[in-house]
């Protein structure tokens, strides 16, 4: 009878102290990490992107070629890619302020080389973004300011929102988080409803392989999160991923999902405690 009782003590003591310190989630972060490794997945530090407008004085709204070249340190052309939500690369782009938004795909060329066309729709500085996987070197992002001819009107500021619920294209987004904390993995989930029925949306479509497609910006526009998604094959009204926010701040969150053929972005800000 005694022993059974310590060993209840002992159970109940071990989980106590599993779920205090929260070492749980620590070690699994370890895990993955030393994964990561071990894989020797992650090599951004070897790689560099060259960003080559096709002109040095770009204008707004007029058709733009940016060349993209992936490559080693000392230059030699990276020229292997994983095809990742169905593309080689993803390229995104965003004013300053974070207020515009592009996602776009260029076409590789080979020998490391990507091109996309392209138009900017206002003056200013601009940041452009290349998601990529290089074969065996694990999925990064690089990225470069682009600045744009002509005298750009003031940034708005970036504010976090009050609400996080959207409409866009008759869609009402609600963002919810499990958690809000920084350095640790999270569950972000949109769900979407018709905003005049308020129906749940059921009938999302495939959008790049996935329920959608979700980037994740810090404020200066600085840091590129990877984001993915926990269940692709979901078609809504719940559209969940899987993130870590690196250190708390305000973020710029876009969703990119489609219906009916058409893809809607809502765009969200957040501040990470
Ligand atoms: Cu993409």
């Amino acid at each position: 009878m005694q022993k059974i009782v310590i060993s209840i003590l002992l159970t109940a003591l071990i989980l106590t102290a599993c779920g205090k310190s929260g070492s749980g989630s620590k070690v699994e972060e370890m895990d993955h990490s030393k994964m990561a490794q071990e894989a020797g997945s992650n090599q951004a530090e070897n790689v560099q992107a060259v960003f080559k407008p096709s002109t040095d004085k770009i204008m707004p709204n007029q058709d733009t070629t940016i060349m993209i070249k992936i490559q080693s340190k000392d230059g030699k052309a990276i020229d292997k890619f994983d095809t990742v939500h169905e593309k080689q690369m993803h390229f995104i782009i965003v004013s300053k302020d974070l207020s515009i938004f592009n996602h776009i795909h260029p076409d590789y060329k080979g020998n490391g080389e990507f091109t996309v066309t392209t138009q900017f729709p206002t003056s200013g500085e601009f940041k452009v973004i290349a998601d990529i996987t290089p074969t065996g070197m694990g999925a990064m992002s690089k990225s470069q300011w682009i600045s744009v001819q002509g005298s750009a009107s003031a940034p708005k500021a970036i504010e976090p929102d009050a609400t996080l619920t959207k409409v866009v294209d008759n869609k009402e987004v609600t963002l919810s988080f499990d958690h809000l904390m920084a350095n640790m993995e999270l569950n972000l989930t949109f769900t979407i409803k018709d905003a005049q029925t308020k129906q749940p949306v059921t009938d999302l479509q495939p959008y790049l392989g996935a329920v959608g497609h979700v980037v994740i910006l810090t404020q200066d526009a600085e840091n590129y999160l990877h984001v993915h998604p926990t269940d692709e094959k979901a078609s809504g009204p719940d559209a969940k991923f899987m993130t870590t926010f690196p250190h708390s701040g305000v973020y710029k969150i876009w969703g990119q999902f489609q219906q009916n053929g058409k893809v809607f972005t809502v765009p969200f800000v957040i501040q990470v405690p």
